[in-house]
């Protein structure tokens, strides 16, 4: 699950709500900050706002450990904290994070009938 937060805003009533939702679901979080491009973002400091918020709703360990991306909607960029701000978000950034796993599938010959 995406959770998306601006990064002047920070986090609003609704991002609580949806990040309830998702921990009770155990659904793993992506922590996505937009708009860091803006002049009065605070990266750092929402960050921290919403590491509050897991620790508010009972988070797990497990849970707080969630990947940040940072991304710059308007232009199109997005990059994991930590590696270099790259251009368009590439599988190669993601692959390497437990986080994003593709669902489960089973693989099944093509159907004979239809
Ligand atoms: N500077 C900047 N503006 C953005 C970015 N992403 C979206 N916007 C602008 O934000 C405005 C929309 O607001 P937004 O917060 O995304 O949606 P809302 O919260 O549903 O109103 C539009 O003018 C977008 O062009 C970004 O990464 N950087
Ligand atoms: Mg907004």
């Amino acid at each position: 699950m995406l959770l998306l937060v601006d990064a002047s805003e920070g986090p609003l009533p609704q991002t609580r709500f949806v990040l309830k939702k998702a921990l009770e679901r155990e659904l793993p979080v992506i922590l996505v900050i937009n708009k860091i491009d803006r002049p009065d973002a605070r990266i750092d400091e929402v960050i921290d706002e919403v590491y509050d918020l897991f620790i508010d709703l009972d988070a797990t360990e497990d849970q707080l450990d969630f990947p940040v991306m940072m991304t710059n909607a308007r232009a199109g960029t997005a990059a994991l904290r930590g590696e270099p701000a790259g251009g368009a978000c590439s599988p190669s950034s993601t692959r390497s994070s437990p986080t994003f796993r593709p669902p489960p599938a089973t693989r099944r010959p093509p159907s004979s009938s239809w």
